[in-house]
C-alpha cells in the first residue's frame, strides 16, 4: 500500500471512515486528523496514521499534504480546515470523490426538512420500477459507501453543510425542496446557510425548484413544484372534489390515497415524482407512490390510549418542521405539544402564531426551553416547563382530553439530552406504550 497520495481527511467519523476505506480500496493510505479525543472504532485501520486530540496540523503533514477531505461536522471557520485553506491545500468533500468516480446517474436533493422522505420516496420509485438504485448521503450511509458497479442510479441527501465543502457536483437531478433557519451554529448566519443549499443546482443538469428558490437566466429551472393549481410543473388542484396531485393539466392521483399523513408529505410526493421524471412516468409514479411506508420520527402515528392520537415527530430539528406539523391541526386547542432541546441558535418566534390557540398546553424541556416559554407567553399559549420527557409525557396525559392529540415536534436537535433524534423519539414512545400497558392493567396513573 502506498503510504500516502497527499490525501489527509479531516475528521474520522462516518464519512471519514468511507473516505479512508475508498482510498485504501485505491491502495492508499490517507492521515487522518481529528479534533476529539481517540474514539473506539470497529474497524481495524492499522496502516493508517491517525492524529487524535489535534488542534493543529501536525508540520511534516503539513508540508507534505496536497488535499484534504473536511467531514461535514467541521465548520470553515474550523481551525483545521482554516490552517489548510491558508496553505493552498485543496479542500474537498466525500461527495466530490464520490461524484468524480461515479458512472450511473445521481439525483441530489437537499432542503431544510423532507431531504430524507423525499430521498427514501425517490428510492422508493426507483427500485419499484426496477432500478438498481444506490440511496444515502447524509441520510446514513455515506456516499462513497454506496459505491457499487451494480447501481444503475444513485439518490444522495446532501446537507448544508457537505454542500459547502462541495465544488459545483453533476447532478443528473436536483431539488431543493424548501429552506428556514437552522444550522445557524455551522454557517454563522441565515444567508451563508441558504447560500451553500442553493449551491445543489450549480452543475445539475434536470432542476426541480420552488418558487421559494430564483433561478439565474442562464440556468433556469426545468419545472417547479408547488401545493397549488400549476398549469405547467407538479401541483395541487381539485379535482371531483377533492385534492389531487397534478403534472400540468393531467391529474395523477387523490391526495387521500397517499401513504403519508400531512401536507407537508403530499408536497414531498411532488417533488420526488418530479425528481424521478426523466426515469419514471408521471402516472407509473404515481401508481407506485402508494407502495411507500414512512419514515420512523417522521410524524409517525404511535399508539396511544383510545380516542387520543400520540404522534412522534422527533425527527422536527428545527422550527420549519415543527410549523408543518402544526399545520395539519385546526386552532381548536387540541394538540398538546412537547418541544424544546437544542436550538442551535434559531428563532422561536415562528411558532407562536402556529402555536396561538391551536396548541392547549405546551409542555418545554431541553436548554432552550425558557426561550420557548417567552414565545409562549407573548402569544397567549399555555406552557409548563419538564426536567425530562418521563415528566412530559405524564404531564400530557394527565391533561389529555379524548380527541386531542399528543404531539412530539420539539422544533430543536436532541443532543443536549439524547444521543440523536432517534432515542428521543423511541423514548417517548416506550412512555406512551408503558402508560398504555399501565392503563390496560388497571394500575392507576
Ligand atoms: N470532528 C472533529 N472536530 C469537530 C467536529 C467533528 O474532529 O469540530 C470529528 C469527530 O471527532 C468525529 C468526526 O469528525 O470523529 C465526525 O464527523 P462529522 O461530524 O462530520 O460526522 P460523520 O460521522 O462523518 O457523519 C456525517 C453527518 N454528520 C454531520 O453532518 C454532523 C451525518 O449526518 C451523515 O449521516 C454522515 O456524515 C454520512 O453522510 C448526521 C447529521 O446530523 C445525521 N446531519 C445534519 C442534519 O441532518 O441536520 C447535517
Ligand atoms: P430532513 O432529512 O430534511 O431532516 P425528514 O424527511 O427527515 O427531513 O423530516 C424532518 C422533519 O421535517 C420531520 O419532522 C418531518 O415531519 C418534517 N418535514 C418533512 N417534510 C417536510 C416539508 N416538506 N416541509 C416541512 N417539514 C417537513
Amino acid at each position: 500500500m502506498s503510504q500516502d497520495n497527499g490525501t489527509v481527511i479531516l475528521g474520522f467519523g462516518a464519512t471519514g471512515q468511507s473516505v479512508a476505506r475508498y482510498l485504501r480500496g485505491q491502495g492508499f493510505a490517507p492521515t487522518v486528523l481529528d479534533s476529539r479525543p481517540a474514539q473506539a472504532l470497529t474497524e481495524d485501520w492499522r496502516g493508517l496514521e491517525i492524529h487524535w486530540h489535534c488542534d493543529a496540523w501536525p508540520a511534516q503533514v503539513l508540508a507534505q499534504g496536497k488535499r484534504a477531505v473536511v467531514s461535514p461536522g467541521l465548520p470553515p471557520h474550523h481551525v483545521l480546515v482554516q490552517q489548510a485553506r491558508q496553505a493552498g491545500l485543496q479542500l474537498l468533500s466525500d461527495i466530490d470523490l464520490f461524484m468524480a468516480a461515479v458512472k450511473a446517474p445521481v439525483i441530489g436533493v437537499t432542503g431544510t426538512n423532507g431531504k430524507s422522505t423525499v430521498v427514501s420516496l425517490v428510492g422508493h420509485l426507483l427500485q419499484a420500477s426496477g432500478r438498481r438504485c444506490g440511496i444515502g448521503g447524509n441520510l446514513g450511509t455515506p456516499a462513497l459507501d454506496l459505491m457499487d458497479h451494480d447501481n444503475e442510479i444513485y439518490v444522495l441527501e446532501l446537507s448544508s453543510f457537505q454542500l459547502a465543502h462541495s465544488k459545483p457536483l453533476p447532478l443528473a437531478s436536483a431539488a431543493l425542496l424548501n429552506i428556514s433557519d437552522d444550522h445557524r451554529d455551522w454557517h454563522g448566519d441565515f444567508e451563508a446557510y441558504a447560500a451553500a443549499k442553493r449551491r445543489i443546482y450549480l452543475n445539475a443538469d434536470y432542476r426541480v425548484g420552488s418558487h421559494q428558490c430564483d433561478f439565474p437566466a442562464d440556468a433556469p429551472c426545468d419545472v417547479k413544484v408547488a401545493l397549488v393549481p400549476q398549469s405547467d410543473g407538479w401541483g395541487l388542484a381539485t379535482h371531483a372534489g377533492r385534492p389531487w396531485l397534478y403534472r400540468d393539466a393531467a391529474p395523477l392521483l387523490a391526495a387521500d390515497h397517499l401513504p403519508l399523513a400531512g401536507m407537508h408529505n403530499v408536497e414531498n410526493c411532488l417533488w420526488a415524482m418530479a425528481l424521478v421524471e426523466p426515469w419514471v412516468d408521471a402516472l407509473r409514479a404515481a401508481r407506485l407512490l402508494q407502495g411507500f411506508t414512512g419514515l420512523p420520527h417522521r410524524f409517525a402515528e404511535v399508539k396511544g390510549p383510545a380516542g387520543i392520537r400520540c404522534i412522534n415527530d422527533s425527527k422536527a430539528t428545527n422550527v420549519g418542521a415543527t410549523l408543518a406539523a402544526l399545520a395539519g391541526y385546526e386552532r381548536d386547542q387540541q394538540v398538546i405539544l412537547i418541544a424544546g432541546g437544542d436550538s442551535k441558535g434559531a428563532d422561536f418566534e415562528p411558532l407562536g402564531d402556529a402555536m396561538h390557540n391551536r396548541v392547549r398546553l405546551l409542555l418545554t424541556l431541553g436548554v432552550n426551553a425558557a426561550d420557548l416559554n417567552a414565545v409562549a407567553d407573548y402569544h397567549g399559549v399555555p406552557w409548563q416547563q419538564v426536567g425530562s420527557m418521563d415528566e412530559a409525557v405524564a404531564a400530557a396525559l394527565q391533561h389529555v382530553e379524548q380527541g386531542n392529540t399528543v404531539l412530539l415536534s420539539p422544533a430543536c436537535a436532541s443532543l443536549d439530552m439524547y444521543p440523536n433524534f432517534a432515542a428521543r423519539g423511541e423514548h417517548f414512545t416506550a412512555l406512551v406504550a408503558e402508560h398504555l400497558a399501565a392503563v390496560e392493567s388497571g394500575a392507576s396513573v
